[in-house]
C-alpha cells in the first residue's frame, strides 16, 4: 500500500491546498454562513473513517466492520439531543440541502404545496425557489418581508398560509438579521393545518446556547448545517419529536442517501461535544456583540442596513442609496483581503448576481479572536474601502490593515509546522 505524503504524490491537489491554507490565514472571512473548524474537528474529519461503509443506522448496519464508526455516531446523536434537547436525531445528512429534502420526501407528495420565504427577501433555495428541487417538486407559495421595516410581515404569513392553506410551512433564512418567531409560525401552522419545518442552519449556534429563541420541540421538523454558527464540519443535520423518527431515518437511509460520511460524522460529534463546553456560549456571545458593533459603526459612517440593524450573526448592507452593487463592493473588499458576499435585497432591482446588498458576518472573525474594537477597525476600513473602490493607494492601505489584524489573530498555526 502506497503510504506516501500527499506533498509528494500530488503537487497540483497539494499546492492548492496549500494555497488555500495561505488564503485564510491572510485573509479575514465575514461570509456570515463560513467559520474556522477546530483542529480537533478536522483530525476527525481527516480520519480512516472516510473508509468505511456504514448503510443504516447504529447497532443495524448493512456492512460488518461497523463496531467504531457506530461509536462516533451513537456520540454525535447523544452530544446534539442533549446540545438540542432534542428528542430525535439523525447526523447523516450530508448537507442542509439534504436534510430538508428528508423531510419533504417524508411528509409532502410531489406537487402538494410549501410556504416558504422568498429568497431575495433573505429565504434560501430550498425553502421553493423554482431552480431547486424543491420549487420543481412542490408547489410553492412565498412570503416576504414588510416593504418599509424589512421584517417578517407575520400577518402576512397568516393570511397567504389561510388562502392557500399549505401542507407546510417553512420558518428560515440565510439572510435575515432578526430574530425569528418560531412560536409564531407554530400558530399560523396549527390555524391551517400545516406542518411547520424550522430551517436553523444559520443560527443553530446561537440555538444551541440559548441566544436565539429555539425551535425544537416549537417546530415539527427542524433542519441545519453543521459548519456555519455552530463551526463543525460541512454537512447537515436533522432534528424532531421521536414520533417522526422512524420516517425520517428511512427518508435519510436508503431514500435519498447512501452510505453516510463516516468521517463527517466522526467530525460532528467532536463539534457537538465542543459546543457542550461553556466556551462556545461566550463565543455565541461574543458573535453576537461583535455583529452589533460592527452593524452601529457602519451605521455611524452612514451605511444602511436592512431592518437597521442585527440581533443575530449578520448584517446586511443595503448600497442601493451608496452608487455601488453588491458585486462592486464584493470585489473591492475583495481585493483587500477581507472576504464577503454580494446579496439581494429585499425587493431588490438588481439581479441575483449583482445585487444591491452586501451581507456580513462575524462568526469566523470570532473564531479568529477579534472583538469590538477590530468590529470598528473593520468598518472604518470598509467605508475608506467602498467610498474609493478604485483607489490604489486607498486599497493598499486598506489591505495592509488588513493583514496585520491577521497576523495578530492567527489561525491555524500548526498547519506549517507539519
Ligand atoms: N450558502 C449558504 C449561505 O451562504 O447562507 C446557505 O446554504
Amino acid at each position: 500500500m502506497k503510504e506516501k505524503r500527499l506533498e509528494e504524490v500530488d503537487s497540483q491537489v497539494y499546492g492548492a491546498i496549500q494555497a488555500e491554507v495561505r488564503r485564510e490565514i491572510d485573509s479575514l472571512v465575514m461570509i456570515a454562513s463560513e467559520n474556522y473548524a477546530s483542529r480537533a474537528v478536522m483530525e476527525a474529519q481527516a480520519s480512516v473513517m472516510t473508509n468505511k461503509y456504514a448503510e443504516g443506522y447504529p447497532g443495524s448496519r448493512y456492512y460488518g466492520g461497523c463496531e467504531y464508526v457506530d461509536v462516533v455516531e451513537r456520540l454525535a446523536i447523544e452530544r446534539a439531543k442533549k446540545l438540542f434537547q432534542a428528542q430525535y436525531v439523525n447526523v447523516q445528512p450530508h448537507s442542509g440541502s439534504q436534510a430538508n429534502m428528508a423531510v419533504y420526501f417524508s411528509f409532502l407528495n410531489p406537487g402538494d404545496l410549501i410556504m416558504g420565504m422568498e429568497l431575495s427577501h433573505g429565504g434560501h433555495l430550498t425553502h421553493g425557489s423554482p431552480v431547486s428541487f424543491s420549487g420543481q417538486i412542490f408547489k410553492t407559495v412565498h412570503y416576504g418581508v414588510d416593504p418599509k421595516t424589512h421584517l417578517i410581515d407575520y400577518d402576512y404569513v397568516r393570511d397567504l398560509a389561510k388562502t392557500h392553506r399549505p401542507k407546510m410551512i417553512i420558518a428560515g433564512a440565510s439572510a435575515y438579521p432578526r430574530r425569528i418567531d418560531f412560536h409564531l409560525f407554530r400558530e399560523i401552522a396549527h390555524e391551517v393545518g400545516a406542518y411547520l419545518m424550522a430551517d436553523m442552519a444559520h443560527i443553530a449556534g446561537l440555538v444551541a446556547v440559548g441566544l436565539h429563541p429555539s425551535p425544537i420541540g416549537v417546530a415539527d421538523f427542524v433542519t441545519s448545517t453543521t459548519h456555519k454558527t455552530l463551526r463543525g464540519p460541512r454537512g447537515g443535520l436533522l432534528l424532531a419529536d421521536e414520533t417522526y423518527g422512524d420516517k425520517l431515518d428511512k427518508a435519510i437511509f436508503p431514500g435519498i442517501q447512501g452510505g453516510p460520511l463516516m468521517h463527517v460524522i466522526a467530525a460532528k460529534a467532536v463539534a457537538f461535544g465542543e459546543a457542550l463546553e461553556p466556551a462556545f456560549t461566550e463565543y455565541q456571545k461574543q458573535v453576537i456583540l461583535n455583529a452589533r458593533t460592527l452593524a452601529n459603526r457602519l451605521l455611524s459612517h452612514g451605511f444602511e442596513l436592512v431592518t437597521g440593524g442585527t440581533d443575530n450573526h449578520l448584517l446586511l448592507i443595503d448600497l442601493t442609496r451608496f452608487g455601488l452593487s453588491g458585486l462592486e463592493a464584493e470585489q473591492a473588499l475583495g481585493a483587500v483581503g477581507i472576504v464577503a458576499n454580494k446579496n439581494a435585497v429585499p425587493f431588490d432591482k438588481r439581479g441575483p448576481k449583482i445585487t444591491s446588498g452586501l451581507r456580513l458576518g462575524t462568526p469566523a472573525l470570532t473564531t479568529r479572536g477579534l472583538k469590538e474594537a477590530e468590529m470598528e477597525q473593520l468598518a472604518d476600513i470598509i467605508k475608506k474601502v467602498l467610498d474609493n473602490p478604485h483607489s490604489e493607494a486607498t486599497l493598499e492601505r486598506a489591505r495592509s490593515e488588513v493583514l496585520d489584524i491577521c497576523r495578530a489573530y492567527p489561525i491555524y498555526s500548526f498547519w506549517n509546522s507539519q
